[in-house]
């Protein structure tokens, strides 16, 4: 996060850190993505943070794929870590395009029932432009590779979907896609998401609005960041489980 200031996972406790430390070791307890839990057992992320590209293999090869949960800072050995059962990428995501960036995970452990975030449904007045909305992660805080070990938030607001679609009208940086995504961000720059951040959550009003996706850059005046949309997948997100981890791979 680019501009925010450090929270407590205990303030926003469906704050979750996505974690191999097979794959990405460290001293940051294999951090690379970051989630967000929607019910007990499960967790909303980006579709891209399975990719092959960041995982370095399929998802289903990832032996100690982790959601820690209750930590604020990766190196505390505070929080639980929770084995990841499953996978389901959204049918409709589109790595071309970032379209529909979403995949769900199946914990095999509770959270506390108190520990979820509800997503906005179509219509909710979160997704209103002008709203006030943060976004939270252990990602990148300058674009240059500093990434953090506490958690951090900045204060972003939803922006009009012209002003997205002028950010992002479908050159080499990318398509705004109002159906399927929101944008969010300060005109001068400064606050934002960052590598690291994706699948992290963006927030209004109190219910989940983004999934933290892609962007131009980090922070960048005129250059929003743009997030998974949540409305349009809540019907997906809500499906029932689809069981062993080699089915749901
Ligand atoms: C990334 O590379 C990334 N500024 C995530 C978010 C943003 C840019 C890049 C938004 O994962």
């Amino acid at each position: 996060v680019i501009g925010g200031a450090p929270v407590n996972v205990a303030d926003s406790p469906w704050v979750v850190a996505l974690s191999s430390r097979d794959r990405f070791g460290g001293t940051r307890a294999g951090q690379f993505c970051g989630g967000v839990a929607v019910a007990p057992t499960r967790v909303v992320t980006a579709a891209h943070c399975l990719s092959r590209q960041v995982l370095g293999g399929p998802v289903e090869s990832v032996r100690d794929f982790r959601v820690i949960t209750g930590r604020t800072e990766l190196r505390a050995d505070e929080g639980r870590e929770i084995e990841v059962a499953g996978a389901r990428v959204n049918p409709g995501y589109d790595p071309a395009s970032n379209a529909g960036d979403l995949a769900v995970l199946e914990l095999r452990e509770a959270l506390p029932a108190g520990h979820v975030l509800p997503a906005a449904a179509a219509g909710d007045a979160a997704y209103e432009p002008g709203t006030a909305a943060t976004v939270y992660g252990w990602g990148d805080t300058s674009g240059f590779g500093d990434y953090a070990y506490g958690l951090r938030a900045a204060q972003v607001s939803v922006l009009p979907d012209d002003d997205c679609r002028r950010a992002y009208p479908g050159d080499a940086d990318g398509q705004y896609r109002a159906d399927s995504m929101v944008c969010a961000g300060v005109s001068e720059g400064g606050k934002d998401a960052c590598q690291g951040d994706s699948g992290g959550p963006l927030v209004a009003r109190g219910r989940l609005i983004g999934l933290v996706s892609w962007g131009r850059g980090c922070g960048r005046a005129d250059s929003p960041g743009v997030y998974t949309r949540l409305a349009p997948l809540i019907d997906f997100v809500k499906e029932p489980a689809t069981g062993s981890p080699a089915a749901a791979a």
